[in-house]
């Protein structure tokens, strides 16, 4: 099973999408592995963005992901890194479809209200930066069987 790190923006925590946000990835059949509130420093955000350090909105993505609480997520599923990404929809909201959760929920690139792990590689980066191994939790869930052939 492969495992994306996905997170609640601080936009999207003031606008009160967590629970529409966590209800389309359980409903799409991805088991939560780990989930915590937390209030990141600008620090540990440029180095979860550290790939994007060239760009003229590192600083400002940088502090606006730093400015408040955040809900950061592992979940899991077969392919969930691919089909996460297509669920978020695209970077900036305009050219994002409806039906995807920046397409229905945003509007501005500045403002996209989520974050999710765009390789398998960068998913196992972003979870050892934002969860220690004690913190994701091992269960199984019951509809397992009636999700996956
Ligand atoms: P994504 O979040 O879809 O993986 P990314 O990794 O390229 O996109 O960029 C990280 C975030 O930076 C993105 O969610 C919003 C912001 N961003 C990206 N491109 C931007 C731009 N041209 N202007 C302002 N913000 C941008
Ligand atoms: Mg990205």
């Amino acid at each position: 099973m492969e495992r994306t790190f996905i997170a609640v923006k601080p936009d999207g925590i003031q606008r009160g999408l967590c629970g529409e946000i966590i209800k389309r990835f359980e409903q799409r059949g991805f088991r939560l592995v780990a989930c915590k509130m937390i209030q990141a420093s600008e620090e540990h955000m440029k180095t979860h963005y550290a790939d994007l350090k060239e760009t003229p909105f590192y600083g400002g993505l940088c502090k606006y992901m730093a400015s408040g609480p955040i809900l950061a997520m592992v979940w899991e599923g077969r392919s969930i890194v691919k089909l996460a990404r297509m669920m978020l929809g695209e970077t900036n909201p305009a050219e994002s479809k409806p039906g995807s959760i920046r397409g229905d929920l945003c509007i501005d690139i500045g403002r996209n209200v989520i974050h999710g792990s765009d390789t398998v590689e960068n998913a196992k980066r972003e979870i050892d930066l934002w969860f220690k191994a004690d913190e994701m939790l091992d269960y199984a869930p019951c509809a397992q069987a009636w999700l996956y052939e």
